[in-house]
């Protein structure tokens, strides 16, 4: 027995905007600080493993700045968010529970559409980003990046949204945070000229003890998922278990990786249940690839148009359905936000 992916919103989206990729420099003028939008890690990044540590989390998550600062957010390579500063936080969900097409096959619960934040998702940046004046953020309304993933023309790169904080800003507590991972936020506080920003070297003590403690916290995880045994029974009536990704408990790493990665020891009569982590839609098929359906795709009804893996999805057909005002998108076939989905094995 295999299965062959699990696909997280992210990954596939990463794909899907590859084409609209920015280039990593973005801005003559240098910014007073730069602050990390997900991070590298490229031994626990791998694809041909078939396990990446995504990184849902600023580095830091605490700067203070002066009005008039230029704020780079650096997206870091092959990371993929969307990104605002605002006065608040602003909890747009990026999928809804389907309330008009019958509950995923095997779970029982609801598939997802697309949610209010999804097209921010879709959007590129129209600010800040390469070739763009910064976006100005003056402590009123909330300035978006739209997707940002952390590809150049040749590949990954680490790519810059820049937010040049204006001159006019009232002295407070701001909020930035992603559209797509609810876990991921920080603050920017505008303080007094004469009290010290935070440095660049601060910053950058304040990330190495994040990102210790978050690869620590998803490495753990990792092997704890990946350590479970079948239930007691005799072979061919246990029941075991696949976590389908999941997410540290600060939800600062999503883990997109089905642990374990093999189940050796099944036998006919066997059951496997598929156990969704907490913020990361998923799908599971059973291969080979080609036999399967994109992951998203617009619902049209009776019948799917999947996305495109490169290129982002396009316009909508004429036959999608709407729903909410908005056109649907489905994760297809049979996507939970979490839950759980047996399989039982049969010769
Ligand atoms: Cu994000």
């Amino acid at each position: 027995m295999r299965w062959k992916r699990a696909i997280s919103v992210l990954g596939s989206t990463a794909l899907l905007l590859g084409g609209l990729a920015i280039p990593a420099r973005a801005t003559a003028s240098s910014p007073t600080v730069t602050i990390g939008v997900g991070h590298a890690d490229f031994p626990n990044q791998n694809p041909f493993q078939h396990r990446i540590f995504e990184y849902t989390d600023f580095f830091s998550r605490d700067v203070s700045v002066h009005a008039g600062d230029l704020v780079d957010f650096q997206t870091a390579p092959t990371e993929f968010h969307s990104i605002a500063l605002a006065p608040a936080v602003i909890p747009l969900p990026l999928f809804l529970a389907d309330t008009d097409d019958a509950p995923a096959k095997g779970s029982g619960l609801p598939k997802v559409t697309g949610g209010p934040a999804l097209p921010l998702a879709f959007t590129g940046p129209t600010c800040g980003a390469f070739g763009m004046p910064p976006c100005t953020f003056n402590g009123s309304r909330p300035v978006n990046s739209g997707s940002i993933a952390g590809f150049g023309p040749n590949g990954p790169a680490a790519v810059d949204w820049n937010v040049q904080i204006d001159s006019g800003t009232p002295l407070g507590t701001y909020h930035y945070f992603c559209y797509i991972h609810p876990g991921m936020q920080g603050l920017l506080h505008v303080v007094d000229p004469s009290v010290s920003g935070t440095t660049q070297a601060q910053i950058s003590n304040d990330s190495s003890s994040q990102f210790a403690a978050d690869q620590g916290a998803a490495l753990a995880l990792e092997a704890a998922d990946s350590s479970a045994g079948p239930s007691s029974g005799a072979p061919g009536s246990r029941t075991w278990t696949v976590h389908v990704g999941d997410t540290t408990s600060g939800n600062h790493v999503a883990i997109l990786e089905m642990m374990p990665q093999a189940l050796p020891n099944t036998v006919s009569g066997d059951t496997v249940d598929y156990v969704w982590g907490a913020l990361e839609p998923h799908t599971v098929g059973f291969g080979p690839d080609a036999n399967l359906p994109e992951p998203f795709g617009w619902d049209c009804g009776k019948s799917f148009v999947g996305f495109p893996l490169q290129g982002g999805p396009g316009a909508p057909p004429a036959c999608v359905e709407v729903e909410q005002g908005r056109p649907e998108i489905i994760g297809d076939p049979g996507t939970p936000t979490r839950g759980c989905w047996s399989v039982a094995l049969t010769e």
